[in-house]
């Protein structure tokens, strides 16, 4: 069995959670925040049996988009504090980020 924690946008959780529940997965939805953009995004934590992991994957394949994202970090011109000025940049989010775990013990009680 493993343990597949994919962090993905908020924006593709509801098709996501509704993709996995109709092909028989089960999963956990959890509010999470990306370090870099201080923005949120949505964990999902989903136990499955190893010959079931390739169907998930395909399914947040099919069901997470990459968008683009305008972040506005700091940027230092003469190095005193008032003259850091924001500048845009776009960074590509997405569609998904998933690490696959070997679970040790799975009970339900
Ligand atoms: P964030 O940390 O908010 O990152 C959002 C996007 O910003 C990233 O998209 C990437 O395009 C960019 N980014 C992140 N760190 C960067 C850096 N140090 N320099 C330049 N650009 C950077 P994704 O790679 O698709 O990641 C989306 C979200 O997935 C992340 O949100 C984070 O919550 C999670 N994530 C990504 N890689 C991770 C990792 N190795 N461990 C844990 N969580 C991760």
């Amino acid at each position: 069995m493993k343990l597949i924690i994919a962090v993905i946008q908020d924006k593709d959780s509801g098709r996501l959670s509704s993709a996995l529940v109709e092909n028989g997965f089960r999963a956990t939805k959890l509010a999470s925040t990306g370090g870099f953009l201080k923005a949120g995004n949505t964990t999902f934590l989903i136990g499955v049996d190893d010959d079931r992991v390739e169907d998930v994957l395909t399914i947040i394949k099919a069901n997470c988009k990459a968008r683009e994202k305008l972040v506005s970090p700091v940027s230092s011109f003469g190095g005193n504090v008032e003259s850091y000025i924001p500048y845009p940049v776009e960074v590509q989010v997405g569609g998904a980020t998933v690490f696959i775990l070997p679970i040790e013990q799975f009970a339900q009680f």
